[in-house]
């Protein structure tokens, strides 16, 4: 049975003469060669960093991709890849060239709704203190952030969170308009 795995992309570094976007654009090809049919890919949306002046803006987009790999080796392959693009994994908040991040994979819930809860309603102080060492998903903090339900928007409007029981949609539309107008989407870019 194919799982069908949302994921988020963001950069705000260029890696090695390559703007952000093109950067961001090009991961389509890597994951449709390592892991599976693209069932859709988003809009690239500029989005200030967050937490607020940590960085540049970044340029978030999401694909959906559907493949028979379990999420320990989607989560695997997607390192290696931010790697190629010269992801050097040394602060959590840092800049960076590429950062993939796995959002959801179907309605599974993982490990537990238990432990998704506890990781879900840390204060932000917390969250910027701790970080699990295991895969969690959908990505607890997915629900807070237009620059990954922006993106969303245009992949996949109707998936349901397994744990909250609301679709992109809806938790897109809880946010504050503040919040939602803080991802811009960028002009398609190329010849004219
Ligand atoms: N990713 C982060 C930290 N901050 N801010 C924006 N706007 N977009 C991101 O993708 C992002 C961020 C950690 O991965
Ligand atoms: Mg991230
Ligand atoms: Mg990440």
């Amino acid at each position: 049975m194919t799982l069908c795995y949302l994921i988020a992309i963001g950069g705000n570094l260029p890696f090695r003469g390559l703007a952000t976007r093109d950067v961001v654009q090009s991961v389509v090809e890597f994951v449709s060669e390592r892991i599976g049919r693209i069932g859709a890919m988003s809009r690239h949306f500029q989005t200030p960093a967050f937490p607020a002046g940590h960085g540049p803006d970044y340029v978030n987009a999401a694909l959906s991709v559907e493949t028979l790999l379990s999420p320990q080796e989607v989560l695997r392959i997607l390192h290696e890849i931010e790697a190629e693009f010269g992801r050097e994994r040394d602060s959590r908040w840092g800049r960076r060239t590429l950062d993939l991040d796995l959002i959801a994979c179907g309605n599974k819930v993982l490990p537990d709704v238990a432990q998704w809860r506890h990781w879900a309603d840390l204060d932000l102080k917390d969250q910027m203190r701790l970080a699990p060492d295991q895969l969690i998903l959908p990505h607890p903090r997915m629900q807070d952030r237009a620059f990954v339900l922006a993106p969303l928007m245009d992949v996949a409007p109707d998936w349901v969170h397994p744990v909250l029981g609301r679709n992109v949609a809806q938790l897109f539309a809880e946010l504050s308009e503040k919040d939602r107008a803080e991802a811009v989407p960028l002009p398609e870019s190329g010849c004219q």
